[in-house]
């Protein structure tokens, strides 16, 4: 497939004052920079993601996670007066099921702003300014001429050499003049410059997290001077800027602190970095960035994406042009697996509500780990898109939840973690953070979230099924998801009334009334089960009887409860029920807003899979569910739309919503908004093309025989098209092209050489040595078994 130019393009200087909606922004995993372009002065936000407040600390002695001692007590009255019908009296016990205290939950921080001045140019003489982001090479640029002068900027953020690098020139000997001071500084920061080095370093007054950053100049020709806290470099012919930061962060619980001076780590790799030079630095940034990026390439219509500015390219796309449609929608996909590779890397925390970008201290929604549906979306493009390798920090972070999970789950739940039973059990609710916080919010009426957990091992399980890498499954995530599976097997209670095993008391985000065992909740849990059921079937080279005893106890346990959680049931007006019992004469409706942006009872038809096109029952109630809560949304809710439709095979109205996405709720630098900038419709928006181009999640037969469906929702603006490498799970990457919304090509590349069941009327196929393939027909399935790392083509 031929090149394609994806950039984001400024014809104009951003605006500090806006940051969300006209900064540029680059990250490496650790840390993010966003850049606005100014000509006479930089200023760059600078952001270290393990930079947070809260937590454990000298001033909070008792910090523990916001847990309420003995809450289960309350827990079980609740459920009893739900059970009894005495929903007022459960209500009024409501606030016992919240956390304790906020104090010590915390936000993420803005580290510092870098500023640049640039004395000698002069705004209203330049000329042929132009700034962007090239999302092929993950690089910001900013150029333009000044007195017959061409002058360059540009940065990357670079993950292997953990550190930001910034590199001013100009085609003129000795025209590069600026001093670099700092802005925004944590109370306490010193700064301190001293040669070629800015420093900048302290601990946090809240928690006492110790940060370090620092800055290295090299430049050549001219001079340099440094004062108390800024570096000024006169008549040099380029300069080079070395930045890095870290903080003295761990995600052990319970100190969340490791011994290491992050003053050591900041050291060497500024040392690492001088050594280098800007070129080694940048060829070892860019194999890295596109060993990862350039696995996928889309293009609509043989339109290339190589020309003018977002702001123009936006207004056209709004006026309806179908070459800026071409352009968009793509740039828009490869956007957000650009932001997923630039803010979530093993070795940090997690994608957060604004990636790894942050300009303020106290940040919406204070920038946490939001799993009542985002941090879940931060990763939905995350294997289909074919970036695996970006959810490791996800893993590690579910991972490290588990011990003070395990606090939560004795306080609320009564399920107990001793020797007799050891990782008994773990839990989250709506909000996390870095601290292990994971008791329930500060108010019941969105901070009580049981099946939160439940929905993030979806996540992580779609790791091995679209990777197929048996030893990360087996290792890293099996260890969680059995512990979450041993805290449902005990959570879940019978009700009489109902007749089924639930999750109760439940609240569906974030609107409507309490009720026992919502859609949301039993689901989730359900299909959560099932998954557990598929990974558990195989073997994991357990060591002894016990073991074996175990699994095979948990798995029986598992197989009985699935059967009786009856998730689903249709309202009398053919909707999908969100609350089992809305058709009861006394339900509560007083909360309900016919609009709201969650739509939570619809996890089946994504990201789970129980609703499907094998049922067509729930499929048609689902859909006149969504007809009912209607298109228009903020922007996360947007994209889970666009995903839920693409998995009706309804490619007119996913694309609807994706137009909705970027005309309504995108800024000029294609962040996503909410309002504020939220960074999970850019993931949901790009994941929801891929499931647009290609799904995988219904089974021939048995669960593992994922059937392949290439342009399961393309809609007539995508009547031809190419897309390379993206991922179907059974460990298959896919390839396509089409012609009239029909595919003409499909190359599928076998990664574990599993049988490969692809939907399609296409009828030869052939490997990638031109050698005829044998296959059996049912249907519309072509079936065929493969050999891993053979590519195979239809035709
Ligand atoms: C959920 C949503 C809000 C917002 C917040 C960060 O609680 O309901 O809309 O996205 O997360």
């Amino acid at each position: 497939m031929e090149t394609i130019y994806n950039e984001i393009r400024f014809n104009t200087e951003g605006d500090p004052g806006k940051w969300e909606s006209t900064c540029l922004p680059i990250g490496n995993g650790y840390m993010g920079a966003t850049f606005f372009g100014g000509v006479s002065q930089e200023r760059v936000v600078l952001n270290e993601k393990t930079l947070w407040i809260g937590g454990p600390s000298p001033s909070r002695p008792g910090y523990d996670a916001g847990n309420r001692k003995g809450a289960y007590k309350s827990v079980k009255k609740v459920q009893e007066l739900l059970a009894a019908g005495k929903y007022d009296d459960a209500l009024a016990l409501l606030p016992d099921l919240t956390c304790e205290t906020g104090d010590g939950f915390g936000a993420y921080q803005c580290l510092c702003d870098a500023v640049f001045d640039f004395p000698d140019i002069d705004r209203s003489k330049v000329t042929d300014y132009v700034r962007k982001l090239d999302l092929e090479q993950s690089l910001y640029s900013c150029n333009f001429s000044h007195d017959g002068v061409r002058y360059f900027r540009k940065a990357f953020a670079s993950y292997p050499a953990r550190s930001v690098c910034i590199d001013f020139s100009c085609n003129k000997k000795g025209c590069i003049n600026f001093k670099l001071s700092l802005d925004k500084i944590q109370e306490g920061g010193t700064v301190k410059a001293q040669g070629n080095r800015l420093d900048y370093f302290g601990a946090l007054t809240d928690n006492g997290l110790r940060y370090y950053a620092a800055f290295c100049i090299v430049t050549e020709g001219g001079s340099l001077t440094s004062s108390d806290d800024s570096i000024t470099v006169s008549g040099a012919d380029w300069a080079d800027i070395y930045f890095t930061a870290a903080t003295d962060y761990s995600d052990e619980y319970p100190s969340y602190r490791n011994v290491k001076d992050p003053r050591l780590t900041v050291d060497e790799i500024l040392e690492n970095c001088v050594k280098k030079g800007d070129d080694e630095l940048f060829d070892e940034h860019y194999d890295d960035y596109i060993a990862l990026y350039g696995r996928t390439k889309l293009s609509f219509n043989g339109v290339k994406n190589d020309i003018q500015d977002v702001e123009s390219l936006l207004q056209r796309y709004k006026d309806g042009d179908d070459t800026a449609a071409a352009q968009l929608e793509p740039l828009y996909f490869q956007y957000g697996r650009y932001l997923l590779i630039s803010s979530s890397r093993a070795g940090s925390l997690p994608a957060n509500l604004q990636g790894v970008w942050n300009e303020s201290n106290m940040p919406p929604w204070c920038c946490d780990y939001h799993i009542n549906v985002n941090l879940q979306m931060n990763y939905w493009g995350a294997f289909n898109t074919n970036l695996a390798e970006t959810a490791e920090p996800l893993v590690r972070f579910l991972d490290s939840l588990r011990a003070p999970g395990r606090v939560t789950a004795k306080e609320y739940y009564n399920i107990v973690t001793d020797d007799e039973h050891p990782e008994n059990g773990w839990i989250a609710h709506t909000q996390s953070t870095p601290f292990g916080w994971t008791s329930p919010g500060w108010d019941f009426y969105w901070g009580w979230s049981t099946a939160a957990v439940a929905w993030l091992m979806l996540n992580i399980y779609d790791h091995y099924e679209f990777t197929g890498d048996f030893d990360f499954m087996r290792e890293r995530i099996y260890p969680i998801m059995r512990e979450a599976a041993r805290f449902y097997t005990q959570w879940l209670i019978w009700d009489e009334k109902q007749q089924r095993l639930v999750s109760s008391p439940t609240y569906s985000p974030e609107h409507g009334p309490v009720t026992i065992g919502n859609t949301y909740e039993q689901s989730l849990i359900l299909e959560f089960y099932e998954r557990f059921l598929d990974i558990t079937a195989m073997s994991f080279g357990e060591q002894d009887d016990t073991e074996i005893n175990e699994k095979n106890e948990l798995r029986r346990k598992i197989e009985e409860q699935a059967k009786l959680l009856k998730p689903f049931s249709v309202s009398k007006s053919g909707l999908l029920k969100e609350w089992f019992e809305e058709d009861e004469h006394d339900f509560d409706r007083s909360k309900i807003q016919k609009n709201h942006r969650h739509i939570s009872h619809l996890m089946s038809l994504y990201p789970g899979s129980l609703i499907n096109r094998r049922t067509p029952e729930l499929m048609q109630a689902a859909i006149a569910t969504m007809n009912d809560r209607g298109d228009e949304s903020t922007g996360w809710a947007r994209a889970y739309k666009l995903n839920l439709w693409a998995r009706t095979g309804d490619g007119e109205r996913a694309y609807k919503l994706l137009h909705g996405l970027l005309t309504d709720c995108t800024y000029p630098n294609l962040w996503d908004f909410h309002p504020p900038f939220q960074i999970d419709g850019n993931f949901g928006g790009s994941a929801g093309i891929a499931e647009m181009l290609l799904q995988s999640h219904e089974v021939y037969n048995t669960p593992s025989d994922y059937v392949i469906n290439v342009l399961t929702a393309i809609p007539e603006r995508w009547s031809s098209g190419e897309f390379s490498g993206l991922c179907a799970r059974g460990g298959f990457e896919v390839s396509a092209k089409w012609k009239n919304c029909k595919p003409t090509e499909i190359r599928i590349k076998s990664l574990k050489g599993e049988w490969a069941y692809v939907k399609t009327e296409l009828d030869s196929i052939t490997d990638d040595d031109g050698n005829k393939v044998d296959f059996r027909r049912d249907d519309d399935i072509v079936i065929f078994p493969t050999k891993p790392e053979k590519t195979y083509i239809i035709s």
